[in-house]
C-alpha cells in the first residue's frame, strides 16, 4: 500500500473520521449541546450526512494528508433494548423488541438508535509513542457516561479500535474507564497535544470540567495552578449543565498512557462557557503542533492556563504560537453557533497549516473577518477551506468532532489495519455504499420501523468486508 510521504521526519498525524451511520437523526439527546436541543425532531438526511463527511475525508486525502476512517456502530442497538427486557422480556424477535420499545419508551428507542458514534473526537484519548512510557501508541476508549445514548458506544469503540490498532509492540488499546460519573470521560475532545512537530514529544493538556471527589477538590485547592502560581479560588461547577469530563478521568488516562508529569497539564474549563453551550473543550479551543487557537474565556484560570502550556512547551524547546480570540471579536455565543474553534488545524505536506472550517464560519461576518486576520497575521496558519457539514453541525458536531487524531510513525502506520486508511478507490466505494444503503430522510418516528434492523445490518456486513475489519458488531458475534 502506498501512502503519501510523511511530512515531518517519519511521523505524521492521521485523522480517523467517523463514518456517519444509517440512523443519523435529530433526537435532542444532549442537554448542554445547544444545536442538539434546537434541532430535536427535525428531519435528518443520513445519506447527505454520510456523503458530507466523506467529502471532507476525500478532500484532506487529496491535499496529501493521510486520512483514516472509523466504522459506525450497530444501531438500532437491539441488544441493549433486550437487556432492558423489551420485546417479550428480551426474548422476542428483533421486530418485537423495536415495537415494544417504540410503544413503551420512545426515549430508550432513540437513545439506542443514535448515530452519535460519528463524532470520533469522542471515541478515545490517544497518546503517540513519542509521549508514552513504553514507546507504544496508547488509546483509551471514552466511556461517555454523561449521556445515555453515548454511554452505549464504548465497548463497540474498543472492538473497532482493536481491529484497527492491533495490540502488540506498536499499540496498546485500554479498556474504557469504569462507567460511573466520577470517571466521566469524553475522549480527545477534551485533550490538546502541543509539540514542535508531530514527530516530537509533546505536552499533553487535559481539559476537565469538574472534580468528582471531595479528595480531588481539596488537593486542587492546595496545589498551584497551571502556571505554577498560587491558584485563585477554584471555580464552582457549571450551574446549568453538567460538566461531562472529570479530572479523575483525565488523571487516570494520563497514568494509563504512562505520560511524564513534567509534560502533562490538567486545566479546568471555564464553567461559564459550559453553561453557554461549550459542552466539550474542542468547541472553544484547538491545537496543532505549536499552535493554539483559543477563545479568551475558554479556561477557568484564564491566562495562567496559557502560561502553563507555554512554559511546558518551552521545556521541549518550542514556542507556543497563541491565536487568541477575544469576546469582542467573536463572542462565546457566536463561537458556539459557528464552531470556529471546532475547525481542524492541519499541517500540510508542503509545510504551513490549513484551517478546516464548517461553512457556518464563512456565513458569519465577524468570524470570517477574524479568520481573514488570522491568515494575514504572522503565524503558521496560511489557508482556510470551508466544508458543508450541516447535517452533523445540527447535532453539535463540527469538523474537529468528526475526527480522531493519531500521530503515527511510518512503522506504526504500516501496522495499522490498512482497510481503515482511505485511498481514492476506497472513498469511491464508500460513497457508492452510502448511496446504495442510506435513506434520504429519517424522522424520529421512523426509528419505530423494524426494517431498520436488517437494513443497517446488511450494510454493516458489507462494510466490515470492505474495510477488512473482521467481525466487530454484536450481530456478527456469538451472543
Ligand atoms: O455528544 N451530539 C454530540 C456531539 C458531539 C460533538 N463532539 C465534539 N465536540 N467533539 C454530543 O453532544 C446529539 C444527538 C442527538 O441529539 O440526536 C449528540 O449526541
Amino acid at each position: 500500500m502506498l501512502y503519501p510521504p510523511a511530512m515531518a521526519g517519519s511521523t505524521r498525524e492521521v485523522n480517523f473520521d467517523g463514518l456517519v451511520g444509517q440512523t443519523h437523526n435529530y433526537a435532542g439527546l444532549s442537554p448542554g449541546n445547544l444545536a442538539s436541543e434546537k434541532h430535536r425532531g427535525a428531519v435528518s438526511s443520513p445519506r447527505r450526512a454520510a456523503l458530507q463527511g466523506l467529502a471532507k475525508m476525500r478532500r484532506l486525502m487529496e491535499l496529501g494528508l493521510t486520512q483514516g476512517v472509523l466504522p459506525p456502530q450497530e444501531r438500532p442497538d437491539v441488544w441493549t433494548l433486550r437487556r432492558l427486557g423489551l420485546g417479550k422480556g428480551g426474548r422476542g424477535t428483533d421486530a418485537e423488541v423495536i415495537e415494544e420499545a417504540a410503544r413503551r419508551s420512545p426515549a430508550l428507542l432513540s437513545a439506542c438508535s443514535s448515530g452519535s458514534s460519528m463524532w470520533t473526537a469522542n471515541a478515545a484519548t490517544v497518546a503517540p509513542s513519542a509521549d508514552t512510557g513504553d514507546g507504544r501508541v496508547h488509546l483509551t476508549p471514552a466511556n461517555l457516561v454523561a449521556h445515555l445514548h453515548r454511554a452505549l458506544e464504548d465497548r463497540q469503540t474498543e472492538r473497532a479500535l482493536r481491529a484497527i490498532f492491533r495490540e502488540g509492540p506498536r499499540f496498546r488499546v485500554h479498556a474504557p474507564l469504569p462507567s460511573v460519573t466520577a470517571f466521566g470521560d469524553e475522549g480527545a475532545a477534551n485533550h490538546i497535544r502541543l509539540c514542535a512537530r508531530h514527530a516530537e514529544p509533546g505536552v499533553q493538556v487535559f481539559v476537565y470540567g469538574r472534580c468528582a471527589l471531595e479528595e480531588t477538590r481539596e488537593r486542587i485547592a492546595r496545589t498551584p495552578g497551571a502556571s505554577g502560581a498560587p491558584r485563585r479560588e477554584p471555580p464552582a461547577d457549571p450551574r446549568k449543565y453538567v460538566a461531562r469530563q472529570t479530572l479523575e478521568a483525565s488523571e487516570a488516562i494520563a497514568r494509563l498512557h504512562g505520560l511524564s508529569e513534567e509534560r502533562t497539564l490538567f486545566v479546568r474549563q471555564n464553567p461559564d462557557v459550559i453553561d453557554a453551550g461549550v459542552f466539550h473543550n474542542d468547541v472553544i479551543s484547538v491545537g496543532n503542533e505549536n499552535v493554539l487557537l483559543y477563545h479568551e474565556r475558554a479556561f477557568a484560570e484564564g491566562d495562567a492556563a496559557i502560561d502553563g502550556m507555554r512554559q511546558r512547551l518551552r521545556g521541549l524547546g518550542a514556542d507556543l504560537v497563541e491565536i487568541r480570540v477575544t469576546e469582542e471579536e467573536v463572542s462565546v455565543e457566536e463561537a458556539v453557533a459557528t464552531y470556529l474553534f471546532n475547525s481542524q488545524i492541519v499541517t500540510l505536506p508542503g509545510g504551513g497549516m490549513m484551517l478546516v472550517c464548517p461553512g457556518e464560519c464563512e456565513r458569519s461576518e465577524r468570524v470570517r473577518r477574524r479568520i481573514d486576520r488570522m491568515l494575514a497575521d504572522d503565524n503558521p496558519v496560511e489557508r482556510v477551506e470551508f466544508f458543508d457539514l450541516r447535517e452533523s453541525m445540527r447535532n453539535g458536531g463540527g469538523p474537529a468532532c468528526l475526527r480522531l487524531r493519531v500521530a503515527l510513525t511510518d512503522e506504526e502506520l504500516a501496522a495499522v489495519n490498512p482497510g481503515a486508511i482511505l485511498t481514492p478507490t476506497l472513498v469511491g466505494e464508500l460513497e457508492a455504499w452510502v448511496r446504495r444503503h442510506y435513506r434520504e430522510e429519517l424522522r424520529p418516528a421512523d426509528l419505530a420501523d423494524p426494517r431498520l434492523v436488517d437494513e443497517t445490518r446488511r450494510a454493516l456486513a458489507e462494510l466490515t468486508e470492505m474495510l477488512g475489519l473482521g467481525a466487530i458488531y454484536p450481530f456478527q458475534m456469538e451472543r
